[in-house]
């Protein structure tokens, strides 16, 4: 099949679905093309069958705001005239589906029919979907979606009630190629962090106001008066300057190691021995699963989706949003003797199998040919 993928090439859980999974389309044989503003970052090579076509938006004087949503859908129109594909996947509703539909709504005029497929992720949903600014326009396009998937079952609900949605959607989870994960890692870097033998307590994301950063600094601070522990901060974002804050008031920055943003975290996961997900809201959390791929367990709250990943007392632990003591509590019992922590790490690294990739391949696979068989015949 020939499938054009349009997703946020930057760093966040939803540039990395749409890679990997264009990515794991490719090696069975489907031609990929990706259609965004940038090469997605995770997508550091290129085989023969995938292949990028970048959205450019001209700098006019007169925009205050650049139209990148023109010009996205005027691109999808040229690739998917010029390519013949046969599908469009979306990936987060804004302005993916949009321009998706207009794309379609123009390649129909040229008697080009080609569907499309919403794949929801999160807060293109829960916060920023909910804007009226954007509502209508996001409804309209849901509707008009040859097929809507959300990652997970809370996001369906979250959905259904939000927009009012009378359409089918289904719940396609997030996924990790278990292969990548299974390989000896250089674990030599664990020493120079952790220089006397500190445990480490790990936190990924883009440090938006939703991850509760503060919480990750505050809950590290009650862990390491009871247990030597060392925390390493993935990503960078708006928060950034709250957390310098806070770390210096806590006495905690001698204890943390900022390492920026890095396309593949499995390196510095091979060396965690707890990840940490304190979100105000999660649609799934791909970051916590990654870790659990890397035999991780996970202390997150217990909001969105998360308590379709992680399983109290299993694979983590879950607490209300903003309980840092619950949190503390937790990672101290998990961090507290080597057995515990084993036990922890098996229960994490069994359920990451339930979400490898080789299951939920083929689910998006059969979606596709519904949705093409039911195009064609609509045609
Ligand atoms: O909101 C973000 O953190 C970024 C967003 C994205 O589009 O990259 O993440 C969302 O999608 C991920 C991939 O499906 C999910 O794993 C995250 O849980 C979800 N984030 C939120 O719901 C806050």
């Amino acid at each position: 099949m020939k499938i054009g993928i349009v997703c946020y090439p930057t760093f966040g859980g939803s540039g990395v679905v749409a890679t990997e999974l264009g990515k794991a389309l490719a090696l069975k044989g489907h031609q990929i093309h990706f259609i965004t503003y940038s090469q997605p970052f995770r997508l550091s090579y290129f085989t023969e069958n995938i292949f990028f076509h970048e959205v450019n938006v001209s700098d006019y004087p007169l925009f205050e705001y650049q139209p990148y949503e023109s010009a996205l859908a005027s691109k999808i129109v040229d690739v998917a005239q010029h390519e013949a594909l046969d599908l469009l996947h979306v990936h987060y509703a804004i302005p993916h589906a949009s321009a998706a539909l207009m794309a379609k709504n123009i390649l129909a005029t040229k008697n080009i029919h080609i569907p499309f497929i919403t794949t929801l992720h999160g807060t293109d949903i829960t916060l920023v979907g909910r804007d009226p600014a954007f509502l209508p326009v996001i409804k309209y396009s849901l509707e008009n979606s040859d097929a809507v998937t959300a990652v997970s079952e809370s996001l369906k609900q979250d959905t259904l009630s939000i927009f009012d949605l009378h359409k089918e959607v289904e719940v396609i989870p997030n996924f990790i190629d278990l292969r990548e994960y299974n390989v000896n890692f250089d674990k030599c870097s664990r020493h120079r962090y952790a220089t006397n033998g500190e445990k480490i307590m790990i936190h990924i994301s883009n440090f938006r106001k939703v991850k509760r950063v503060d919480d990750v600094l505050r809950v590290f601070d009650k862990v390491r008066k009871q247990i030597p522990t060392k925390l390493i901060l993935v990503g960078d974002g708006p928060e950034r300057a709250v957390i310098d804050k806070l770390c210096r008031e806590l006495d905690t920055c001698g204890d943390i190691i900022s390492v920026g943003k890095i396309a593949d975290p499995k390196d510095v996961l091979s060396i965690a021995d707890l990840f940490i997900l304190p979100s105000e809201t999660e649609s799934f959390g791909l970051a916590a699963l990654e870790a659990m791929a890397m035999k991780i367990p996970v202390i997150s709250t217990n909001t969105g989706g998360l308590p379709e990943l992680n399983i109290n007392g299993v694979t983590g632990y879950m607490s209300n949003v903003g309980d840092v003591d619950d949190m503390a509590k937790n990672a101290i019992h998990i961090l507290s003797d080597e057995t515990t922590l084993a036990k922890f790490r098996e229960g994490a690294y069994k359920r990451a199998e339930d979400f490898d990739i080789t299951k939920i391949l083929k689910e998006y696979e059969t979606l596709y040919d519904i949705v093409v068989k039911r195009n064609k015949a609509l045609a």
